[in-house]
């Protein structure tokens, strides 16, 4: 009866609530024994600092649950893990080594430690070779960060699971335990820190009653190596400080920043720095004084210096000019102030140069700026891909811009290698991305979308690493071991991203998509309060054509580009399909690379889109018997919205553009039965208040 019980209790479902650190028991026996050699103790041979504390009680956890056996720390002559420091290692770095019977884990400090506890744990949970390995590992980049664009009354500015994470109002009083878990996932693929509130900011997280609250968030994420940083408001002088001006030159200005950021740091001693995003989208700034980013990010500088915080200083800044092109503006207002920024700052540029678009040309400013560091900042949640009910495994897209040779300093200056610091030689290094996470028990809607998270802190870790990799280890971690199992649904994450591609914007369509909430098709979209914010602003179609000249012979945005890049993409006959429509307006008619006429080939991209949703979930309902019911079931229904979803994209585009074009869709395609008039009110009704 009892035994019933207990495997009636073993046997609930999964929810995806312990991401990728379920840590359950082995089924491979052989691998628990060849585990359990090294797993008989951990010996401690360093301070216990909190975080070493974390290191110890995370490998405890793990190795409990996954070979069933609780391992003390006694030590004994051998069969034990042994932590330990080497101050011989890069910063954060681990080694990891099999040495007389023992396992050790030496950490060139704290977080080298954590980090190689998680490595280890992440070789079991994947079932991988454990004896006899010597792994050095270090990260490329330093601050791997997660920016939460979360609003203090709990909503997230682009966010689709649920509402903020963090409960202002119940801080500093009550630590919900889901804290600890969010940070655990962190530290687990070696995020360091975390920026907590919308770059939107709100002046209230500078008064005193919020410091206390985001002390107690920082309390809890300290022994996970997290450190905390906050977004400003940049008019914050004035808002709270009520004086007259938030002029950066100005001297009171510049003394309340000062005594603003020795207040912080005496509630949180090693908080980040700042994280601005000013001129941008109505957000204050310096511009208003007649002052350049760089005076307003060096006045923060100068306060965070003594501490040695960080600015980190947002790029994504674009004035409404309908006759400018968007794609060049952040680049004509950063590029001239190269090498005028204090030594704290950091300018943090958009992996493409309009706005997390599902495939975009890199940012031209990833190689013009060698005396400024610059951050990557992606975007994990999907605010153009689809939010939470499409899969879209972003590694793949985040490779793809970080492989992307910039030549800034000749043949193999990729844009992963501007951002580590190896082109420029930077002296610090960051990337971030814009967190996925909320309260939804899964903690980001479509379990997929936790790969998303996972890819994120791996790549920032090492972006060498690659998107294969990084699928495989995690879908071991989080939904089978089963090969076929774990190739198939491989499969499904890589292709992916293509599939959203060709569904919603093939050919280097970009940008059209429903105003306001940036979900679902609306092509067709003429007026907003700017025009950069329209659709028609950004394919230009007509009866002669689509696509935006950005060649010599239209906006030149291409010229931003060092030659090499500009040969690759210049020439329509030659240019990647994939970016024809970002650099090019291109005839109907005209004949492409692939041999179809572009109106055949962007139709028949739609068609593909289709049938690849349709093939993802064939796949999907191959694994069934080998993954969790419940969460086998839950990415079933997201795959058929997206299907729904798709469809709708495919013949609202369809159907506009061929207003222009004035083309059948070409055989055997089965044009679609419904008309534009239908396929609008239904994008309408998603705009509707
Ligand atoms: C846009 C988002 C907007 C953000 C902005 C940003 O729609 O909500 O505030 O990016 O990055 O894509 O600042």
């Amino acid at each position: 009866m009892i035994c019933l019980l207990l495997c009636f209790c073993v046997a609930h479902a999964d929810d995806g609530y312990r991401l990728w650190l379920k840590y359950d028991l082995l089924s491979n026996s052989s691998k628990r024994s060849e585990y359990r050699r090294f797993a008989r103790f951990i010996e401690v041979r360093t301070e216990p600092t909190p975080v070493v504390e974390t290191a110890l009680a995370e490998l405890q956890r793990g190795i409990q649950g996954l070979l069933g056996t609780k391992v003390g720390t006694t030590p004994k002559s051998r069969g034990g893990v042994i932590l330990q420091k080497d101050g011989s290692l890069p910063e954060e770095g681990y080694l990891i080594e099999s040495k007389d019977g023992n396992l050790l884990i030496s950490g060139s400090d704290d977080r080298g430690i954590l980090y190689g506890c998680f490595e280890l744990l992440r070789l079991m949970q994947t079932e991988s070779q454990v004896s006899g390995i010597k792994i050095r590992q270090a990260p490329k980049i330093r601050l791997r960060m997660l920016n939460h664009w979360d609003n203090p009354l709990g909503t997230i500015e682009r966010g689709y699971a649920g509402a903020s994470l963090w409960k202002w109002y119940e801080l500093p009083e009550t630590i919900d335990p889901r804290y600890r878990d969010y940070a655990r996932a962190n530290a687990s693929i070696g995020i360091n820190a975390v920026a907590v509130n919308n770059v939107n900011a709100s002046a209230r997280f500078l008064t005193a009653e919020y410091l206390n609250k985001v002390k107690a968030l920082a309390d809890v994420l300290r022994p996970y190596g997290i450190r905390v940083f906050l977004s400003i408001n940049f008019a914050s002088p004035k808002i709270l400080g009520k004086l007259p001006t938030s002029d950066p030159l100005a001297p009171e200005v510049r003394n309340w920043w000062n005594e603003k950021v020795k207040e912080i740091y005496r509630y949180i001693p090693d908080f980040g720095g700042f994280l601005v995003k000013a001129n941008s989208e109505g957000e204050p700034g310096p511009q208003e004084h007649g002052r350049t980013h760089a005076d307003g990010a060096n006045m923060l500088a100068e306060a965070l210096r003594p501490f040695q915080g960080k600015v980190i200083w947002r790029a994504f800044v674009y004035s409404p000019d309908p006759a400018g092109d968007r794609f060049k503006e952040a680049y004509h207002e950063f590029k001239p102030l190269d090498g005028n920024f204090d030594k704290n700052v950091i300018v943090q540029v958009k992996n493409g140069p309009i706005d997390f678009q599902p495939r975009e040309p890199f940012h031209p400013l990833f190689g013009a700026m060698p005396k400024t560091p610059l951050a990557m900042e992606f975007q994990i949640t999907q605010e153009y891909l689809g939010f939470s009910t499409n899969l879209v495994y972003l590694a793949t897209l985040f490779k793809e811009c970080l492989e992307t040779d910039t030549y800034a300093s000749g043949k193999g200056s990729t844009v992963a290698r501007i951002i580590d610091g190896s082109v420029h030689q930077y002296p610090f290094t960051a990337i971030a991305g814009v967190a996925n996470s909320g309260s939804d028990r899964n903690w980001t809607g479509h379990l997929m979308s936790q790969a998303n998270w996972y890819a994120f802190g791996r790549l920032a870790w090492d972006h060498t690493l690659s998107e294969a990799q990084i699928a495989d280890e995690w879908i071991k971690m989080t939904w089978t071991k089963d090969p076929a199992a774990v190739s198939g649904i491989k499969n499904i994450l890589l292709r992916s991203r293509e599939i959203y591609v060709n569904h919603t914007t093939p050919l280097g369509l970009h940008h059209v998509i429903g105003q306001g909430i940036h979900f679902g098709p609306e092509p067709w979209l003429s007026r907003s309060a700017r025009p950069d914010w329209t659709s028609v602003y950004y394919h230009r179609a007509d009866s002669s054509g689509i696509g935006f000249d950005r060649t010599i012979s239209g906006s030149n945005a291409l010229g931003l580009y060092r030659p090499e890049v500009q040969q690759q993409w210049k020439d329509p006959e030659t240019c990647d399909v994939k970016y024809l429509l970002w650099f090019h307006r291109v005839s109907w008619n005209k004949k492409l690379s692939t041999g179809r006429l572009l109106w055949d080939e962007f139709c028949m991209r739609y068609y593909q889109g289709i049938e690849g949703v349709r093939w993802m979930q064939d796949e999907w309902n191959k694994v069934r018997p080998l993954v969790d019911p419940e969460m086998h079931a839950d990415v079933a229904g997201r795959l058929a919205v997206q299907l729904r979803e798709a469809l709708n994209w495919r013949d609202a585009c369809i159907l506009y553009f061929q207003t222009f074009s004035q083309k059948p869709v070409p055989s055997p395609l089965q044009p679609p039965t419904r008309t534009l008039e239908e396929l609008k009110k239904i994008v309408e009704i998603y705009q509707l208040k």
